[in-house]
């Protein structure tokens, strides 16, 4: 239906967020069903996620040639990684490649950030209003906001009165920070903490590391890639989507189907060793039941935390470091560049805040409850309002007025995490109640973005107007979701950001499906061919 409002542009759907998912949501439409499509960013360049996080150290912890999209032959023929894990500036430059390579800028509105987004039942148009000023209407919205995007600054008392700088990772200062020689704080030993850690800690005059919760972490073993595998990558384009797509995580490794304890000691140590020594997260696939049985998860959370306690020559250190109080992977395992390592360093010292909480921040620096300490920066580490922050940020309401966030208030609520009940013709990306950061994300992306313009393309080849998951269906996939977390170890993480544990007041519910991409890939598809089970269609 077009749209009679003065002053309102129409468009045939509105994307939000240029990242990876944004980027080929707009090819999609735009170049397969030749729909007039805008994407609106709020920052000033493609990228999404990349695009904020320039925090040193910053680097995907998916192998290089997993983090790519696939969809395109000649895509995949026209770009190169240099290292086995690429850094943010190499995956800036792939997303500015994608960009430009499919010709999209022309499409997308930068600088500009979605305000509100209402849906209007009388026209079924969506009615979109951004920072600009202007308001727009569009029979599809489609969020691309990614899954960690809302920086999550922790609350602490007197953060405004610090005489010195201080930054979160997540929205890091284009200009970075200059620590040479200066007294460094570093809050958060999450993925992001770990890998800041030790390139933070070569520079700083005094790195001070304020610690929670310690944490697993495995090498990442990082190295430039040889041209032999550039080349293996180019010629076996194919099999390496096949295989992302036929996996529980949407890696380029298969999970060992045996169980730890069906081997021997000597055997099970000696899988680790070699684990360890190729580095990466494939450690977390040596064995079928490492997240399912909890004696076999111990077997492998010794040998990393033995890996702690050999590596950090400071008892005191390395017991603080090894005293990790959750199963491995139950929280996102990290992967690093000598972050273990890096607490031998004379410049180092790691402080204990579980025992002893950060009180206030002071003019001078952070205050414990045992001690102060002087600082001239304090890096925050703290990570996201994980899946949810960036959608409920966004002012959206559907049918009669109703706001997001009361639709949400017990926690998200989403048939497939693809569409939610009285949001009609509105699809989430990688939302909560889809696989999503359990995965490694193009993947995913790429399932995700196909389902919908499928979906879409479906409603306009049978004249259908309208689209709306069914209540009944979506209280049925968050059982689903609640089901399969609990068939593994992941809910035992009780501070994770999994289960939205990470921010003061959020909802505690385990938000992404843990059932594994290719299962849940399949569920996807029955629901298509099914013409749609579980979702209203309307003429
Ligand atoms: O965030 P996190 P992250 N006071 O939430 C601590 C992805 N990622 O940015 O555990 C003191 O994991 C918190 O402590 P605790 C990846 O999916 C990907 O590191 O809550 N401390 C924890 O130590 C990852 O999982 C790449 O007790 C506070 C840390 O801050 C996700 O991003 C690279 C605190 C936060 O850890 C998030 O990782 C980097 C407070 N008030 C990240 N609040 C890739 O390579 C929080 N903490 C793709």
């Amino acid at each position: 239906m077009k749209d009679t409002q003065p002053n309102t542009r129409h468009l045939d759907a509105i994307i939000v967020g240029a990242g990876l998912s944004g980027m080929y949501q707009l090819l999609s439409l735009r170049d397969k069903l030749g729909m007039n499509v805008k994407v609106f960013e709020a920052a000033a360049g493609v990228g999404g996620t990349w695009h904020h996080n320039r925090y040193p150290g910053a680097r995907c912890d998916s192998e290089s040639h997993s983090y790519m999209f696939y969809f395109s032959k000649e895509l995949v023929q026209s770009w190169e990684w240099t290292e086995r894990y690429p850094q943010q500036p190499e995956i800036q430059r792939y997303m500015d490649h994608v960009a430009d390579f499919f010709n999209l800028r022309p499409d997308m509105v930068f600088n500009t950030r979605v305000n509100a987004a209402d849906y209007d039942e009388a026209s079924k148009l969506w009615r979109v209003h951004t920072s600009d000023g202007q308001s727009w209407s569009a029979t599809y919205l489609i969020t691309a906001v990614g899954c960690l995007s809302s920086a999550n600054v922790p609350a602490i008392e007197g953060l405004d009165s610090f005489q010195g700088q201080w930054a979160h990772t997540s929205a890091w200062p284009a200009e970075g920070i200059d620590f040479k020689g200066k007294r460094v704080g570093v809050v958060g030993t999450g993925s992001t903490g770990i890998q800041a850690i030790p390139v933070i800690a070569a520079q700083a005059g005094h790195l001070t590391v304020f610690q929670r919760t310690a944490n697993y972490s495995i090498p990442a073993r990082n190295a430039p890639l040889t041209e032999e595998f550039k080349h293996y990558v180019k010629e076996n384009a194919e099999d390496i989507r096949q295989l992302m797509n036929e996996t529980t995580n949407a890696h380029c490794f298969r999970i060992d189907p045996r169980s730890a304890l069906e081997v021997s000691e000597q055997e099970r140590n000696a899988v680790y060793e070699a684990a360890w020594a190729k580095g990466g997260l494939q450690f977390r696939a040596t064995f079928g039941d490492l997240l399912k049985d909890k004696t076999a998860n111990d077997t492998a959370a010794e040998f990393i935390k033995t890996k702690i306690r050999q590596v950090v020559k400071d008892p005191q250190t390395a017991a603080l470091l090894s005293d990790i109080d959750h199963p491995f992977a139950a929280k996102r395992p990290p992967i690093d560049s000598h972050y273990f390592e890096t607490f031998n360093r004379d410049n180092v010292s790691l402080v204990d805040i579980r025992s002893h909480p950060i009180e206030r921040i002071t003019a001078a620096g952070i205050q414990t409850t045992q001690a102060q300490y002087d600082l001239d920066v304090i890096v925050f580490a703290t990570g996201f309002d994980a899946m949810t922050g960036s959608l409920l940020r966004m002012n959206i309401s559907g049918r009669q007025g109703l706001p997001l966030k009361d639709a949400w208030a017990a926690g998200p609520r989403t048939y497939l995490g693809l569409q939610i009940p009285q949001f009609p013709n509105m699809f989430t990306i990688t939302g909560p109640g889809s696989p999503s950061v359990l995965c490694n994300l193009p993947p995913q992306i790429e399932q995700h973005v196909n389902w919908i313009t499928a979906c879409i393309a479906y409603m306009r080849d049978n004249g259908i107007s309208q689209i709306e998951a069914d209540e009944q269906a979506s209280d049925d996939w968050v059982q689903q979701v609640n089901e399969a977390a609990n068939a593994t170890l992941l809910p035992q993480a009780h501070h994770s950001w999994y289960l939205g544990a990470n921010v003061p007041g959020k909802p505690r519910v385990f938000m992404p499906y843990a059932g594994g991409f290719a299962r849940y890939r399949g569920i996807c598809d029955e629901v298509a061919a099914s013409q749609y089970r579980g979702f209203h269609l309307h003429r």
